[in-house]
């Protein structure tokens, strides 16, 4: 008998949003669940993708054009979907990764102005038909996500952008959730950690087939 193809879930938000927190809360939960679960991040994810972030968060790299960045960015997915995400998904894994290409979308496309048709174009072409099964969007303020990072040491070379740049970010991701209601679950990001991790394990609990609403 073939074996099941896992879920793909992704997790996406501001700055501060807490992503990092939700993950492990979800790691626990996936795994007590009995579900092999592989977990990843972008950019990263792999050897090639973790150089791939150190120079896009370099604050050094001040130079770095916006069509660079984005397709930096490609170059991490299309190593991390043919080495990590999809041989996993084919041996039946479940794969949580924070962030994949609707960051691409928000941060490239909302924030630096790249135009969609051309992060479509490389994501048709970088990501090989992949797409997550449930995006978990955590929404939040620019200004309580960034408070909420504030404390954190040196910003990187994406976090020291105008607070103007996190709104436009923040409103495509909303834009992109309204424009894919069935894919995208939105989370009040504002809530208790308890709360946000009880609404993305309801989204789960639908995605694994236990309900259907
Ligand atoms: N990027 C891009 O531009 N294009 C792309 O295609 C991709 C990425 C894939 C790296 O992302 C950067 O790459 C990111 C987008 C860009 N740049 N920015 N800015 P990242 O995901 O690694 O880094 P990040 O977005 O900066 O995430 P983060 O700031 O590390 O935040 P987080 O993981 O979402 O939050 P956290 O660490 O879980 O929580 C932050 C703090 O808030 C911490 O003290 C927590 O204890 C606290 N927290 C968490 N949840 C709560 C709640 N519910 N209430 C109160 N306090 C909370």
């Amino acid at each position: 008998m073939s074996q099941a193809r896992g879920k793909f879930i992704s997790l996406e938000g501001g700055e501060g949003a807490g992503k990092s927190t939700l993950l492990a809360g979800l790691r626990d939960y996936i795994g007590q669940r009995g579900i092999a679960l592989v977990q990843a991040r972008e950019p990263g994810g792999t050897a090639l993708g973790e150089a791939v972030r150190e120079i896009v968060l370099d604050p050094a790299q001040r130079g770095l054009a916006a069509e660079t960045e984005l397709l930096l960015m490609f170059a991490s997915r299309a190593q991390l979907v043919r080495e990590v995400i999809e041989p996993a998904l084919r041996r039946g894994q479940w794969v949580l990764c924070d962030r994949f290409v609707d960051a691409s979308y928000a941060y490239q496309g909302g924030g630096r102005g790249q135009p969609t048709q051309r992060i479509a174009a490389l994501e048709d072409w970088a990501c090989a038909g992949i797409k997550p099964d449930l995006t978990l969007l955590l929404d939040l303020p620019v200004a309580t996500g960034r408070a909420r990072a504030a404390g954190r040491g040196d910003a990187d070379r994406i976090e020291v952008e105008a607070d103007s740049f996190f709104e436009r970010v923040r409103q495509t991701y909303r834009a992109r959730a309204r424009a894919e209601p069935q894919r995208y679950r939105v989370i009040d990001a504002g809530q208790p950690a308890a709360a946000v991790l009880s609404a993305a394990v309801d989204a789960i609990t639908v995605l694994a087939g236990d309900r259907t609403a």
